[in-house]
């Protein structure tokens, strides 16, 4: 596994996309950082951790998706990736909160955030970011976020919950390539937080509502059965969920 260890970056999403437009890297090299200064999430969110205690870093993949728009392909395949690597870790309350949170005890735990490219040459570069809380235990400005040292009540091995998600990552990009995606969007679905409960949400414009969610579309939308017994799919900008 070629790994590259940093001590401090500002985001190792960057890092690793700087890198690939000096050199050739291969595929599923992983850069992680033990501080990230300036960790990204979704639409410019942070994405914050104490320094030395998680698992902050991005793995590329190359070309395992067939077009841009099947981009929700990767989403579903990290975040199932995540929680085959958790249950390994003996965590089971786990939920998928769509599009790419992983909870565990209803708090998030992990956050993935992928970066797409398309080289001249018809080439797709995934950057895939996953922020994962291990080891730290004070949470008092994230009253929704949790680790496994939390959950375990010890710490853990960070290398060794790492190369357990890398090692599902490049086996499910294997399986992917050859088709199998409806296991993981089975798995997806199986494990979608909130679904089948009534809960708040709100659009774009800000206009609250209440809804149920149904599930996640092939392509990523989220369906959302709606007070009028209508369904409604909503892309990942359309909706929030409030919960
Ligand atoms: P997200 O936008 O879904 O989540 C960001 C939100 O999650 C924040 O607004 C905050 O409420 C909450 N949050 C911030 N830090 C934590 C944390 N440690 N634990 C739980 N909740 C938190 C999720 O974005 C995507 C995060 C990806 C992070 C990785 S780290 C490696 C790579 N490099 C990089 O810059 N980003 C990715």
């Amino acid at each position: 596994m070629n790994i590259i260890k940093l001590d401090a970056t500002p985001s190792t999403n960057d890092f690793l996309k700087a890198l690939l437009t000096n050199q050739f890297v291969e595929n599923f090299t992983v850069v992680t950082a033990e501080n990230q200064t300036s960790g990204r999430g979704q639409m410019g969110a942070k994405w914050e951790v104490e320094s030395g205690k998680n698992l902050t870093f991005s793995v590329l993949v190359k070309d395992v998706l067939v077009e841009i728009t099947s981009i929700f392909h990767l989403n579903v395949l990290v975040a199932v990736s995540i929680t085959e690597a958790l249950q390994r870790f003996t965590i089971s309350n786990l939920a998928i909160k769509w599009p790419n949170d992983i909870l565990a005890e209803n708090k998030k735990i992990a956050g993935v955030l992928i970066e797409n490219s398309l080289k001249s040459n018809g080439e797709i570069f995934s950057v895939v970011g996953i922020g994962l809380n291990v080891n730290q235990k004070n949470f008092d400005d994230l009253p929704k976020a949790t680790s496994l040292s939390c959950i375990l009540n010890h710490d853990l091995d960070k290398e060794a919950v790492l190369v357990s998600i890398i090692q599902n990552l490049k086996r499910n990009v294997a399986l992917l390539q050859i088709g199998d995606y409806d296991k993981f969007w089975e798995a997806y679905n199986q494990k979608l937080f909130k679904k089948g409960i009534p809960m708040p949400f709100e659009d774009k414009n800000g206009v609250r509502f209440m809804g149920i969610i149904q599930g996640v579309t092939a392509n990523g939308k989220l369906e959302v059965l709606l007070d009028n017994d209508s369904l409604k799919t909503f892309d990942i900008k359309e909706v929030q969920m409030l919960y």
